[in-house]
């Protein structure tokens, strides 16, 4: 017997056209990353799918090609020589709380060959209120304690959100 959902029907979303995404491109140094995030408003939360390729490998014998993944507070990838997407800001954090309880926090991506799927569902924000606000790919796993964005590393990819057209 399978386990009934509590939010039964959240994957035929899936085949539904997202109230938003963002287009992901990596930085400096990760020319090969790209990726799309598709966020759908749902009762009671709100479903995030991303897919990424292009991840960088570790090559090392038990790599973990985990990547820190979280939505920031700013509206640009835009930065400088050393942070190329400083301007994203800091993560999303309406309610002035500590890592990894930030509105933005997000499951890290898992490289599979320097690619990533992930599905996540949260009431943490609203699609409405995250539009306009940025997405990053950290070169580091996130550590879920070190504050005030979990010691991720670098920034490696960006992509803004954006509502879908009507
Ligand atoms: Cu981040
Ligand atoms: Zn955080």
């Amino acid at each position: 017997m399978f386990l009934k959902p509590r939010y039964e029907g959240l994957n035929t979303l899936l085949r539904q056209t997202p109230d938003a995404q963002a287009i992901l491109s990596g930085g400096p140094g990760y020319e090969s990353v790209s990726g799309v995030v598709f966020f759908y408003q749902a009762k009671g939360g709100v479903l995030l799918v991303a897919q990424v390729q292009g991840l960088p490998q570790d090559g090392i014998s038990c790599p973990a090609d985990v990547f820190g993944f979280h939505i920031h507070a700013g509206s640009e990838c835009t930065g400088n020589e050393q942070d190329p997407f400083a301007n994203a800001g800091a993560h999303y954090n309406p309610g002035n709380c500590p890592h990894p309880a930030h509105a933005g926090d997000l499951p890290p991506l898992f490289g599979c060959a320097g690619y990533a799927f992930l599905s996540f569902f949260t009431n943490r924000f609203t699609v409405k209120e995250v539009t306009g606000k940025t997405m990053i790919i950290h070169r580091k796993p996130d550590d879920f304690t070190t504050q005030p964005s979990g010691n991720s590393g670098a920034k490696i990819a960006c992509g803004k959100i954006t509502a879908a057209e009507p």
